[in-house]
């Protein structure tokens, strides 16, 4: 990298960001897992020297990526590791400044360790209750239980009092193995969770496994109870799916590598945007159509928001102005209510002076 380059990077990582599709166990820290395994290793459930060197691989293929998820799930079955895992993925994208962040996450039942769905999301809470680097703004500012987590400041090196901010809504998401009433149960929860700051549901999971049929009800249940939908969306070519999917009107869409020209004629007139990794992008990042730079799994994929935001500067050849439009655009597409909407554009505007 030469100097503008790294001047660019540093940019990026400094200007204040909006994440709208990471899932909470792809963005576990390298070395977090690696911890968890050695454990595992130690109590003789896994073999560690297989499962390091796995996670130390860089350039997955999509199949390798869904077989990762499973170790993943073997890593962090139980409340306190969800809890830890939470906590820290929440500190990493603050120390980003990335200033709001809509985590999604896939709520697991294990009778094993006595997991249900809602205690799944109540360890995920509790993880974020537990963020101590960053003052965590959760839940919906115009609930009647909002509560923002506001610890005593820190000080910097010179003394001053300095702390960063971070606003965390959390999506619960569908994983397309799920039965119906497994995903209606999702649904259900993420209602009974609005109050805690659940703002949506997520459909995800390995592209080439389930039927839409399986989980179109579920997705208009939810759409039913008013709960907004962000839907992976033609990750592989499947032209039925899609249809299915656009049926529903949902909210945003995430991946959309393999539309069809009818498709993208619906996504842009019903102006659905369309969240996207720098790797797979699909659409120029300052066409009309609105676009959300994000990190999907930055754990897996070894990468930050930051440098995805990096890689678009410099592979479309775009300036700052350009760039900070685009980490300001995000703002119109969040989840949360219009309060925090409001308080993200003044943080823009605060920010964009020195910026630019
Ligand atoms: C589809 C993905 C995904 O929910 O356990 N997930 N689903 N496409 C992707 N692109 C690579 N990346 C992640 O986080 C991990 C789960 O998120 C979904 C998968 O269902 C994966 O098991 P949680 O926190």
């Amino acid at each position: 990298m030469d100097g503008r380059d790294m001047e660019m990077w540093e940019w990026c990582h400094e200007i204040p960001k909006i994440e709208l599709h990471a899932h909470l166990n792809g963005s576990i820290r390298d070395s977090t897992l690696l911890e968890l395994a050695k454990v595992l290793g130690e109590k003789g459930v896994i073999v560690f020297e297989d499962v390091a060197h796995v996670i130390m691989k860089n350039g997955r293929s999509l199949p390798e990526c869904f077989k990762l998820f499973d170790l993943y799930h073997i890593l962090t079955t139980d409340h306190e590791t969800v809890a830890r895992i939470t906590k820290e993925v929440v500190e990493d994208f603050a120390a980003e400044n990335v200033v709001y962040l809509e985590l999604r996450t896939t709520p697991k039942k294990n009778e094993a360790k006595g997991m249900t769905k809602q205690s799944y999301m109540k360890a995920v809470i509790d993880g974020l209750r537990a963020v101590d680097t960053v003052d965590v703004a959760l839940a919906n500012s115009d609930s009647s239980t909002d509560y923002c987590l506001e610890p005593s400041p820190i000080n910097d090196t010179q003394g001053r009092i300095k702390r960063k901010k971070i606003y965390v809504r959390l999506l619960l998401s569908i994983d397309r193995r799920e039965t119906t009433a497994s995903a209606m149960e999702t649904v259900d929860l993420a209602m009974k969770l609005k109050d805690y700051g659940v703002v949506g549901i997520d459909l995800s999971g390995n592209p080439v496994v389930g039927e839409c049929q399986t989980f179109i009800p579920a997705l208009k249940h939810a759409k039913e109870l008013g709960l907004p939908l962000t839907l992976h969306c033609a990750e592989i070519p499947n032209r039925k799916e899609v249809q299915a999917m656009l049926g529903i009107h949902p909210e945003r869409i995430g991946h959309a590598c393999f539309i069809e020209e009818e498709e993208w004629r619906r996504i842009k007139s019903a102006k659905i945007p369309v969240n996207l990794l720098a790797s797979f992008i699909m659409l120029h990042p300052c066409s009309k159509h609105p676009v959300v730079l994000c990190t999907d799994d930055c754990g897996l994929f070894s990468t930050t928001l930051s440098n995805e935001y990096y890689l678009v500067a410099s592979t479309f050849g775009l300036d700052k102005g350009q760039m900070f439009q685009l980490a300001r655009s995000a703002i119109e597409f969040v989840f949360a209510d219009n309060g925090v909407k409001q308080a993200l554009r003044s943080i823009f505007e605060a920010a964009e002076s020195n910026a630019i």
